[in-house]
C-alpha cells in the first residue's frame, strides 16, 4: 500500500497557500462577510493543546464558511504586553520586546503547521507603537467624554507582581496571575468608568442570541442589578451627625433591625482619624482582599460608635452604631442596616458582639413561633413580629408593600443599585501601553497631544528594581509641553485594555491615523463567531461590549452596539495524570507501557498511579506538546482527533490511542483515494444504481448541518460512516462521471476538517480552482419510502409502500384503512404484534 506522507503533503499545502496569500481578505461590499475570531493568543513562547482546539474549531468554520462564498475575515494576531514578559526579560536579563518578539515567532511558525486559513498580512501585536498609538488615543477620547478618570481609591494589591490588580482579576481572593493573597492599599489610579454603562450591558444580554446562556449569566450577575431602596435613618449621640442613609434589599426585614453597620471609609471616619483604637482597627481591616468574597469569607470585626440610630418604623427602637469590615464603601451608601436573623453576615456580627436576633420571617411551613437558631434564615415566607407588616408574603409583597410606606412617610425611596464597579486600568508596571498623560507641579492632569501620540516605552532599562521601573526613567520622565514642564504619568494600561479593540484593528491594520477605517467596520463588524474559553465571561468579553459603548458615546461615526454577534466557548483539552510512588507528578512522556502496565521509562522498577483526566495543566505535568504530534502525526490527524473526542463546547480527553487511531484513519482514507481512483479510471458505461448519490446528497446535508450547528465530533463520525458505505459501494459499477462528482463534493466536506489531505486529493482528481461547497438535491433527502411486509398470524398478506420511519401506530391505522388487509382483520381481536421498524408487522389474532 502507498504510505501517506502527511510531512511533504502539508509543509508542500502550506507552502502554496502562502505563496499564493490564499487566505489574504479584502473589504468588498459587493461580497457578504463573514468574520472568524479566535481569542488571540499571548507569546508565551509555545503554542498548548488549548490553542490546537480553540483554533482548529475556528479554521474549520472559517474553511466552510469561505467554501460557501463569504468573504471571510479569519485574523491572527498576540496580546503582547504583560507580566509574563517583564519577569522572564528580569530573570534572563534581557529585554521584554526580544523575549516577546522571539516568542511571536516561535508560536507564528507552530501555528503555521496547524494549517491554520489565516490571513497573516493582518497580523497585529499590542506591544508595538503601531498598535497603542491608537489605543492612546482612545484613552484621550474616553478621557475628554469623562468617562476615564483618575481618583484615590483602595485597591486591590497584589504584593508578589506589586501592581493593582481589577475586581475581576482576583479570584477567591488572590492575584489571577500570581496567586498571591491580595491586598487592601489607597493609591491614586485611572478607572474607566464601565458602571456608567450597567443597564446598557444588562439590556444589551437580551439580543446576544447567540451566545452561550451560561456566559450571559455570568454577566449579569456580575452586573447585579439589585431592587431595594434607601432608608434615611435618624441617628442620635456625641457627633454633629443626624442621619446615616443606607441601601437595602430587605426593607420589610427593619423590624428585626439591630444594628447599623458603616464602611471603614464612610465619611463619618473622619471624626474618628486621631482616635488610636479606630486607627489599629482600620489596619486589622486592611488585611482582608477589597473583594466581597473574601470579604464574605473573612472574620467579620466592629469598631462600635457612641452613635445610636432609630428604627423609622418604630421610633422607640434605638440600635448601636459600628463600624463594620464586612461594609463595602463603593456599593449603595457605604452603611448598611443589619438584620441578623435574615442576612448571614449581620448573624455572625450579631454573634460576636452579643447583638439582638430577631426573627421577623418564618418560612411557610413553620409556626409564628418560629425563631432563627443557628443561622441566619435568608428565604422566602411570611412576615412575623413585625406589627403592621405581619402576614405579608415575603420578599415579592413585602418588600414593595414596605416600600410604599416609606415613601409615604418620607424615610426611604425605591432605588436600583448594580455591583459592576468602575474599572481600575492603572498597573505599576514597564511592559504595557503608556499612559498619555503628564501631571504638572500641582499635580494636574494634562493630556499629551494627540500629535505626540505615541508615547513609546523607553527601551533597554533597567528592570531589576522594586515596584514601577518606568519610576527611575528620568529622560523619559520629563517632558515639556507647550512651555511647560510636565512629568509623565509612569503607570501603563491593563493589558484587557489592549485586547478591548483588538477585533477592530484587524478591520484595518494599515491604517495609520485612526485605530480603525470607518469603512471597514461597517462593513466587518461585528465579528460574526468569536471562539474562545469560558474563562474570559467576564472580564475579556465584558471589557470589550463596555469599550465599544464607550468609542460610540457621543460619536457620530461610530456606533457598535455589541462586538460580538456569536460566541462559542469550548471545552478544556485534559489528559490522565499521573504520579511516581514518591508522588511526583510524571509526564506521559517519561512513561513507559509494559503489558498494559505503566512505568517509568527512567527506572523500570517504579509503577505509575495514573490518577483522573484533569485539563492540561503545567503543574501537573499532564501536558502534551501539539509540536511533537504534529512532528509524529501531521497537522490533519491532530485536528481530526481534537475534533473527534467529544462535542467542542465539552472537554476533551487526550490519549495517545486516540491520536494514533486518527492517524490510522487518515491512512485508511488514503488507501481509499487510491481505490477510488481505480474505479473512475474503469470508467463503467451505466451506473449500477442510485445509492452513491444517495449517500453523498445526504452526506453534505448531515456536514452542513454539523457545522453550522458546531457539532464538529459528528462530522468525523460521518467521515467514518462514508468510509465504511463507499469501500463497499464502490465495487459496483459507476460512470467516471458518477464517482468524481461525488468524490469531489466528499473531499470539499472533509477540507475544513482534514484540509491538507484533501486539497491534495482533490488536486490528484484535478479539482482545485472551482472547489464550492456542495448542495445537496432534496429529491434524494425527502420522499424516503420503504416497504413493509404485513404479515397476519405469521402469514404475507400484503405489502406496504410508506413514508420511512413510520411508527407502528399509524402503521396498524393504514392497514385498517387498507380494505384489502382490513378484511383480514375484521371482527377480530389482535392478541399481539411484532414490529420491525421499516421492515415488517405481524399481528397475531
Ligand atoms: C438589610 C438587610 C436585611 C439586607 C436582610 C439583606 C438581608 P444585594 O442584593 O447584593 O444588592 N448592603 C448594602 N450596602 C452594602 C455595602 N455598602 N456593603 C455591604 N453590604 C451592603 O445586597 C443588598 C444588601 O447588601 C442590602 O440589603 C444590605 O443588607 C447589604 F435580611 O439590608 B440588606
Amino acid at each position: 500500500m502507498d504510505r501517506y506522507n502527511f510531512k511533504t503533503i502539508e509543509e508542500k499545502w502550506q507552502n502554496l497557500w502562502a505563496k499564493n496569500k490564499t487566505f489574504k481578505t479584502k473589504t468588498d461590499k459587493s461580497k457578504k462577510k463573514f468574520y472568524c475570531l479566535e481569542m488571540f493568543p499571548y507569546p508565551s513562547g509555545k503554542i498548548h493543546m488549548g490553542h490546537v482546539r480553540n483554533y482548529t474549531i475556528g479554521d474549520v468554520l472559517a474553511r466552510f464558511k469561505s467554501l460557501q462564498g463569504f468573504n471571510v475575515l479569519h485574523p491572527m494576531g498576540w496580546d503582547s504586553f504583560g507580566m509574563p514578559a517583564e519577569n522572564a526579560a528580569r530573570q534572563n536579563n534581557l529585554d521584554p520586546k526580544t523575549w516577546t518578539e522571539k516568542n511571536i515567532l516561535a508560536m507564528k511558525s507552530q501555528l503555521k503547521k496547524l494549517g491554520l486559513s489565516i490571513d497573516w498580512d493582518r497580523e497585529i501585536s499590542t506591544c508595538t507603537p503601531e498598535y497603542y498609538k491608537h489605543q492612546q488615543a482612545f484613552f484621550l477620547d474616553l478621557l475628554e467624554k469623562k468617562l476615564v478618570y483618575r481618583k484615590e481609591n483602595y485597591v486591590n494589591w497584589d504584593p508578589v507582581d506589586e501592581t493593582v490588580l481589577a475586581n475581576e482579576q482576583v479570584i477567591d481572593g488572590k492575584g489571577w496571575r500570581s496567586g498571591a493573597a491580595v491586598e487592601r492599599k489607597k493609591l491614586s489610579q485611572w478607572f474607566f468608568n464601565i458602571s456608567k454603562f450597567s443597564q446598557d450591558l444588562l439590556d444589551g444580554l437580551d439580543n446576544l442570541n447567540s451566545w452561550p446562556n451560561k456566559v450571559k449569566v455570568m454577566q449579569k450577575n456580575w452586573i447585579g442589578k439589585s431592587f431595594g431602596s434607601e432608608i434615611n435613618f435618624k441617628v442620635e449621640g456625641d457627633l454633629p451627625v443626624d442621619n446615616i442613609k443606607c441601601f437595602t434589599t430587605r426593607p420589610d426585614t427593619l423590624f428585626g433591625f439591630s444594628f447599623l453597620a458603616l464602611s471603614i471609609d464612610h465619611e463619618i471616619s473622619k471624626f474618628y482619624s486621631d482616635n488610636n483604637d479606630f486607627l489599629k482597627f482600620k489596619e486589622e481591616c486592611s488585611k482582608t482582599g477589597t473583594t466581597e468574597e473574601a470579604i464574605a469569607v473573612g472574620d467579620k470585626i466592629g469598631f462600635k460608635t457612641n452613635l445610636v440610630a432609630t428604627n423609622p418604623l418604630n421610633p422607640k427602637h434605638k440600635v448601636p452604631v459600628f463600624f463594620a469590615n464586612f461594609v463595602l464603601m463603593d456599593y449603595g451608601f457605604g452603611a448598611v442596616f443589619g438584620c441578623p436573623a435574615h442576612d448571614q453576615r449581620d448573624f455572625d456580627f450579631a454573634k460576636k458582639y452579643k447583638l439582638e436576633i430577631k426573627t421577623v420571617v418564618k418560612p411557610f411551613n413553620e409556626n409564628d413561633d418560629f425563631e432563627v437558631k443557628d443561622e441566619a434564615y435568608p428565604g422566602p415566607g411570611i412576615l412575623i413580629n413585625s406589627n403592621f407588616l405581619n402576614g405579608l408574603e415575603a420578599p415579592d409583597n413585602s418588600v414593595i408593600e414596605t416600600i410604599k410606606i416609606l415613601e409615604e412617610k418620607k424615610i426611604g425611596k425605591k432605588q436600583i443599585n448594580y455591583r459592576l464597579k468602575d474599572w481600575g486600568v492603572s498597573r505599576q508596571r514597564y511592559w504595557g501601553c503608556p499612559i498619555p498623560v503628564a501631571y504638572d507641579e500641582k499635580g494636574n492632569v494634562h493630556p499629551i497631544p494627540k500629535s505626540m501620540l505615541p508615547v513609546k516605552l523607553p527601551e533597554n532599562i533597567e528592570l531589576k528594581v522594586k515596584g514601577n521601573p518606568l519610576d527611575s526613567q528620568k529622560d523619559w520622565k520629563e517632558i515639556t509641553i507647550d512651555g511647560k514642564k510636565l512629568t509623565r504619568e509612569t503607570d501603563t494600561l491593563d493589558t484587557f485594555v489592549c485586547s478591548s479593540w483588538y477585533f477592530l484593528r484587524f478591520c484595518s491594520p494599515y491604517e495609520n491615523n485612526h485605530g480603525f477605517k470607518e469603512d471597514d467596520i461597517n462593513y466587518w463588524m461585528p465579528v460574526d463567531q468569536y471562539i474562545g474559553g469560558v474563562e474570559h465571561a467576564i472580564l475579556h468579553l465584558l471589557y470589550s461590549r463596555f469599550f465599544m459603548k464607550a468609542i460610540s458615546y457621543n460619536n457620530k461615526n461610530f456606533n457598535l452596539e455589541e462586538p460580538f454577534y456569536g460566541l462559542f466557548t469550548q471545552g478544556m483539552v485534559c489528559h490522565e495524570t499521573y504520579k511516581d510512588p514518591d508522588n511526583n507528578w510524571v509526564s506521559p512522556e517519561e512513561i513507559e507501557t509494559i503489558d498494559g502496565k505503566k512505568y517509568l521509562k527512567s527506572d523500570k522498577s517504579k509503577m505509575i498511579k495514573v490518577g483522573p483526566s484533569e485539563s492540561m495543566s503545567k503543574s501537573k505535568k499532564n501536558t502534551i506538546d501539539p509540536e511533537n504530534i504534529i512532528l509524529n502525526y501531521g497537522a490533519d490527524a491532530a485536528r481530526l482527533f481534537i475534533l473527534s473526542d467529544s462535542p467542542p463546547e465539552k472537554d476533551v480527553q487526550w490519549s495517545e490511542e486516540g491520536i494514533v487511531s486518527s492517524f490510522k484513519f487518515i491512512q485508511k482514507l488514503w488507501n481509499f483515494n487510491s481505490k477510488i481512483l481505480k474505479e473512475i479510471q474503469k470508467d463503467h458505461k451505466k451506473d449500477h444504481d442510485q445509492e452513491v448519490e444517495k449517500f453523498t446528497n445526504k452526506l453534505i446535508k448531515k456536514v452542513t448541518e454539523n457545522l453550522e450547528n458546531f457539532s464538529y465530533n459528528k462530522i468525523v463520525a460521518n467521515l467514518h460512516e462514508m468510509h465504511t458505505f463507499f469501500s463497499k459501494q464502490i465495487e459496483n459499477d459507476y460512470t467516471k462521471k458518477t464517482l468524481k462528482k461525488n468524490y469531489k463534493d466528499i473531499l470539499i466536506l472533509m477540507s475544513p476538517v482534514i484540509p491538507h489531505f484533501a486539497n491534495e486529493c482533490l488536486e490528484i482528481i484535478q479539482s482545485q480552482n472551482s472547489n464550492k461547497w456542495p448542495t445537496f438535491d432534496q429529491k434524494f433527502i425527502e420522499n424516503e419510502s420503504v416497504t413493509i411486509v404485513i404479515q397476519i398470524n405469521g402469514k404475507k398478506r400484503g405489502l406496504l409502500n410508506l413514508k420511512k420511519d413510520t411508527d407502528e401506530k399509524e402503521l396498524l391505522s393504514l392497514v385498517k384503512k387498507d380494505e384489502k388487509l382490513n378484511k383480514y382483520l375484521e371482527n377480530k381481536i389482535i392478541k399481539k404484534q411484532i414490529f420491525i421498524k421499516n421492515k415488517i408487522i405481524n399481528l397475531i389474532i
